[in-house]
């Protein structure tokens, strides 16, 4: 860079002018194209500037000159832009919404989110992916995190759970391997967001606790359709604190309005392909569409009387309380109505914490969740950089906060006074403690010898897994095969193979029989010695999938594909009773412009051909003129739209003239190939997949 003046330049003193008249030149002439109705831009010190589209430098074609102090403010703040993403958990979307009690729980806590009925408490949920990165694909085989920071009137009280009601490890002391293992391998960079590889399943299967966890990610759970079709679970349990000091155990459960859906596994692939935002961006469309997603709030209360006699331990963070035993009470709902103003604000620097209690609600000895309650607060200081952290709009409590704690990085207030400590006499209006703040339940703790220790009544590793496993329809256990299938197939090192399929003979013979011939694994290998031998649990129809489908197509998606031809009634007729059924349809067509119909009106296209395959929706209508259906038989994209829509179990509405394009497509007629002329019957069919089709068109293991 250079100040001065390069000999044999022109001279500046008319030169200057023309200069600034260049680049204004050039600024007006962009306003004239934008519209110049805008405040005026300033630097962050609020200097307005004349030019924000050419740095500063001597001459047209000369250097760049240091003291351009407005270039160096916004590349350097630039530079800076990302704050280190989360360790886990770092792909996210999130929306504001609100928890509305519906049941008060006075009898069992005095939280006053959990007792004031009708009462709207304002919060933040954010959902995320666990194994990539910030910028990674939504939809991996994979955990997915449901966090809700409820800004309650008596502090925030931050939700942090999953989509699995069980986890992988029992004691803090392991997360760091497990997500090393799970996580891309450091040598080369890759996987990324997959667990299928070798340092994954070499872990896992010489960590038996995690079985249980291991088959509920390989289940279809693990590839939801929609972040607004997923239950969340605490997993571990809490405790509820009534005014008297009695307390209750907790699990706290969301579950889906809509129902659970899910994907099939080709299916997801190819999502991944064609929008790696496409849970972000359902997230957003249907809250923008106003379909805002919603949740009830459940819970299981249990006494420590109860806790006792259960044949697991509750503080295992592998087990989960079926259903079928202390059944779940609906307390409230979560509706999420606005999308955030900001990803960076908000998403990004939101900041949850499982400390994060109000009075009223307390933790269990949950090993994991002890470790947690480190973690959280450890990775925000690394994370926001600074303990204000909690000052950032999206942190700070909607009720006021006071205490003594001063300065620090980033300090935003500026408290006056010159009392910054308690105990005081010089100040009246300093906070204290108060009889009504949090307090802990007064629990007796159990003597023995300190030591690195594990319970032992947290030594059966696998039927709680095998009873998951057992449970399932027949579509879901065929599916958790071919996903151990799959993901195995991937790993390099055959003992890791051969262990993991030792290690399900314990979940399920036959399951392990389907795996072993799915890797063509012959002899089988035998299973490990167990610690605790596996015991037949009774059957817990609530941890099927299939079987919390709700019979609805409300908050779904379905496409209908045309071409110039198509038929303008059967189209509307389609639509009407699709968007009745509370689903919403978008056009698509070859050309995003759209297409002239049959009666001669051009109907725009939501999405081009290419661009919006069949997987973004839950059904799919075809309806083409004879002449349109043959041309599009030379349109691989139309066949894919079409087959993959058939090979993912999709209902499938066609009018007669998109017969040859069904028929190159290799759709054969069954209960979910529907004449377009049926609305009603498209709209039946369309609720759910066609699972009798599958085993017609897979080889399952
Ligand atoms: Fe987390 N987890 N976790 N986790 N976790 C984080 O905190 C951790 C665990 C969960 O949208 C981190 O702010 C440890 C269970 C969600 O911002 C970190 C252990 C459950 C999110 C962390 C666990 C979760 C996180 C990384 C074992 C379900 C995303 C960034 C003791 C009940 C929250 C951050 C968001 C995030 C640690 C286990 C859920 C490193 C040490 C069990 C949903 O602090």
């Amino acid at each position: 860079m250079a100040s001065k003046k390069p000999s044999g330049a022109p001279s500046r003193a008319s030169g200057a002018a023309t200069a600034a008249r260049e680049t204004r030149g050039n600024a007006d002439e962009l306003h004239q194209l934008a519209g110049d109705q805008h405040p005026p831009l300033t630097t962050n010190q609020g200097v307005p500037l004349s030019d924000d589209q050419n740095s500063l430098r001597p001459s047209p074609r000369g250097p760049t000159l240091l003291e351009d102090f407005i270039l160096r403010e916004k590349i350097t703040h630039f530079d800076h832009e990302r704050i280190p993403e989360r360790i886990v958990h770092a792909r996210g979307s999130a929306a504001h919404g609100y928890f509305e009690l519906t049941r008060s729980l006075k009898k069992y806590t005095r939280a006053k989110v959990l007792t004031e009925v009708g009462k709207k408490t304002p919060l933040f949920t954010r959902f995320s992916t666990v194994a990539g990165g910030a910028g990674s694909i939504d939809t991996p085989r994979d955990a997915r995190g449901i966090a809700v920071k409820l800004y309650t009137s008596e502090g925030n009280w931050d939700l942090v759970g999953i989509n699995f009601p069980v986890f992988f490890i029992q004691d803090a002391m392991k997360f760091p391997d497990l997500v090393h293992a799970l996580k891309m391998e450091p040598d080369r960079g890759y996987p990324q967001a997959a667990s299928a590889h070798d340092t994954f399943w070499d872990y896992i299967s010489l960590t038996p606790e995690s079985l249980h966890a291991v088959t509920w990610l390989m289940s279809d759970r693990g590839i939801p359709r929609s972040l607004r079709m997923m239950e969340g679970f605490m997993i571990h349990s809490f405790r509820l604190l009534a005014e008297d000091g009695s307390s209750t155990f907790v699990k706290f459960h969301w579950r889906p309005k809509l129902g659970l859906q899910s994907t099939i596994w080709d299916e997801t692939v190819k999502i991944t392909g064609a929008d790696p935002d496409y849970h972000r961006r359902d997230l957003f469309e249907s809250i923008q569409r106003g379909a805002f997603p919603e949740w009830e709030l459940a819970v299981q209360l249990f006494s420590q009387e109860q806790a006792d006699a259960f044949p697991f331990d509750h503080l295992d963070p592998t087990k989960l309380i079926p259903e079928e035993l202390v059944p779940l009470t609906v307390i409230g709902r979560m509706v999420l109505d606005r999308w955030p103003d900001n990803f960076f604000a908000e998403t990004e620097q939101v900041a949850f914490c499982p400390s994060h209690l109000v009075p009223g609600i307390d933790f269990s000895n949950d090993p994991l969740l002890q470790g947690r309650l480190f973690s959280y607060l450890d990775t925000q200081l690394s994370r926001l950089g600074s303990p204000n952290f909690h000052q950032l709009p999206i942190n700070a409590p909607k009720c006021p906060f006071a205490n003594l704690q001063r300065d620090a990085q980033m300090q935003m207030q500026s408290p006056k006074g010159r009392v910054s400590y308690e105990p005081n006499s010089l100040s009246s209006d300093t906070p204290r403690e108060t009889p009504a703040g949090f307090m802990h339940a007064a629990e007796a703790t159990e003597s023995g010898r300190k030591g690195r220790l594990r319970a032992e009544s947290f030594a059966d590793h696998y039927s709680q897994a095998s009873r998951f496993y057992r449970s399932q329809t027949k579509p879901e256990q065929a599916h958790i095969a071919s996903a151990f299938v799959f993901e195995l197939s991937k790993v390099e090192t055959v003992q890791v193979r051969e262990a993991m399929v030792g290690h399900l003979r314990h979940v399920d013979e036959d399951l392990a029989v389907r795996v072993a011939n799915g890797l063509a694994l012959s002899p089988m290998p035998p299973a490990p010695p167990a610690r605790v031998a596996p015991v037949d649990l009774p059957l817990s129809p609530a941890l099927q999938l299939i079987g919390k489908m709700k019979d609805t197509l409300k908050g779904r998606m379905v496409g209908i594909l045309i071409h110039d031809g198509s038929d303008a009634t059967t189209i509307k007729a389609l639509r009407k009773a699709v968007e009745a059924a509370g689903a919403a349809v978008q056009i698509v067509a070859p050309k995003v412009g759209g297409a002239i119909l049959s009666n001669g009106k051009k109907m725009p296209a939501d999405g081009q051909l290419a661009g919006t395959p069949s997987v973004f929706f839950d059904a799919v209508a075809v309806v083409l003129s004879e002449e349109a259906a043959r041309q599009l038989t030379g349109e691989s994209a139309a066949k894919d739209f079409v087959s993959d829509a058939f090979a993912h179990l999709k209902a499938i509405a066609a009018d007669p003239g998109a017969q040859a394009l069904l028929k190159v497509a290799g759709v054969k007629k069954d209960a979910g190939v529907i004449d377009a002329a049926d609305p009603k019957a498209f709209v039946a069919a369309a609720k759910t997949r066609q699972w009798a089709r599958e085993p017609k068109i897979r080889m399952l293991p």
